[in-house]
């Protein structure tokens, strides 16, 4: 956990923290008390207890900061969102406290198809704006990586807006972007009674150019009776293993479609919300390494009843993950902390587990292994907590407790350091 300094000094050591490394050291959250943190050139080059620093804290960097007793984490991980639309849904929020389902309110044309249209007409600097503040909000929360995903233009133009403006926020704030491909999100108005046409046109047309692009490290697709079939959905999977894009499905959420396995048949980074997933559907999981990701706000937000399988997942070893699903219209979450929460207390994750499942395990679904935990040669992301211990970021409901977030090195928010 140590490395001589080399002939230059580190960057930026941080003393008298509390680390939660979320390494498998045999102790809860990886946790080394009375520690220090050192990064260099965005990498960390040291994470482990005082007693082990390689010489005077003094003399390994210029800039030397007291956390007094703080926490730091890994910077967290936002594996699941939609963050980039247009306009919001809140007339449907209304709608559903007023009884319509959410399926009801899809099926009369609005729900995704309404955010489609309110994206398709905003160019590409005004759905940056509009998204900007939802990234500034995870990011003042904690976070240093965000995925996010196409889905709301579901024509060529439209999609790629969205995936460059994903990647934009990522330049902008100085944080980690993963995007993914969802053209498989909705049936657009131009295909209605066309659905199947509409998968061709992804696999053919769509999916290639994406490919093509660079701008998407992944493809998801919503498997649902509101959605697209699982013959469908084995389609759009072919066509992007195909093309050499890895895949992640949004399954079983509101019925039981065998949506988990077929992630996992597809060698599937992930298999999201899994609230309906049989014992079946767990079992090709473990077998295939596809992480859980449980999506507590969009659970909470529908008032859903079903809960994830989480006994027969820590039975079977599936890594779980944690995210906001962040979308307007089930999961209006902006805090990544609060999703942890709610994983808690609707789930019964243990904070642990819930902050295995926005670090270590939600770079695991994104397929990344350069950050999600406080080791040597990671990226430079973490995050300095005004608590005490780990567990504080999953008790707290709401308020401000990140003290300053860094991204490979660099402050995105939060307090600055003095130096
Ligand atoms: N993720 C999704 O893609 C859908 N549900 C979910 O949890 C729908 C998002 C939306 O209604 O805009
Ligand atoms: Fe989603």
């Amino acid at each position: 956990m140590q490395e001589n300094p080399s002939n230059s000094r580190w960057d930026g050591l941080l003393i008298d923290c509390h680390l939660a490394t979320m390494n498998e050291t045999g102790t809860p959250f990886g946790a080394i008390r009375n520690a220090a943190l050192g990064w260099k050139d965005g990498r960390i080059v040291f994470a482990g207890a005082m007693s082990a620093l390689p010489g005077k804290p003094g003399a390994l960097s210029a800039h030397v900061q007291s956390a007094a007793g703080a926490c730091i984490t890994p910077g967290l991980v936002d594996c699941h969102t939609h963050l980039v639309f247009g306009g919001n849904r809140a007339d449907e929020f209304d709608q559903r406290l007023n009884g319509a389902s959410y399926q009801d309110i899809a099926r009369a044309g609005g729900g995704i198809v309404s955010t489609l249209k309110a994206t398709r007409e905003l160019d590409e600097a005004a759905l940056l704006a509009e998204s900007l503040p939802r990234a500034r909000a995870l990011l003042a929360d904690g976070v240093t990586t965000i995925e996010i995903k196409s889905g709301y233009g579901l024509d060529l133009p439209s999609e790629m807006k969205m995936l460059r403006v994903a990647r934009t926020l990522g330049s902008t704030l100085g944080i980690g972007v993963r995007t993914t491909f969802l053209g498989a999100h909705a049936l657009p108005p131009e295909f209605a009674g066309r659905q199947d046409e509409y998968v061709a046109h992804i696999c053919d047309v769509l999916l290639p150019e994406v490919a093509r692009s660079g701008l998407a490290d992944a493809v998801d697709a919503f498997c649902e009776t509101i959605a697209f079939t699982p013959a469908q959905t084995r389609q759009v999977f072919r066509q992007a293993r195909a093309l050499g894009l890895p895949v992640k499905l949004h399954a079983d959420q509101l019925s039981d479609l065998g949506g988990a396995a077929l992630s996992a048949e597809f060698g599937g980074l992930s298999a999201d919300h899994i609230e309906h997933t049989s014992a079946a559907g767990v079992r090709a999981m473990a077998k295939a390494g596809t992480v859980a990701v449980l999506l507590p706000g969009a659970y909470y937000a529908l008032r859903d009843t079903t809960l994830p399988p989480i006994a027969a997942l820590r039975e079977h070893g599936v890594a779980m993950a944690v995210a906001t699903d962040l979308n307007p219209g089930t999961s209006p979450l902006l805090s990544l902390r609060l999703a942890m929460n709610m994983a808690c207390t609707l789930f019964r994750l243990t904070p642990e587990e819930a902050l295995r499942g926005t670090t270590v395990n939600a770079a695991r679904a994104l397929g990344i292994n350069d950050r999600g935990r406080l080791a040597c040669g990671m990226r430079a992301d973490f995050t300095i907590w005004d608590a005490a211990a780990p567990a504080d970021l999953c008790y707290w409901i709401g308020g401000t407790l990140a003290r300053s977030v860094i991204s490979a090195g660099v402050i995105v928010a939060g307090q600055a350091f003095e130096q």
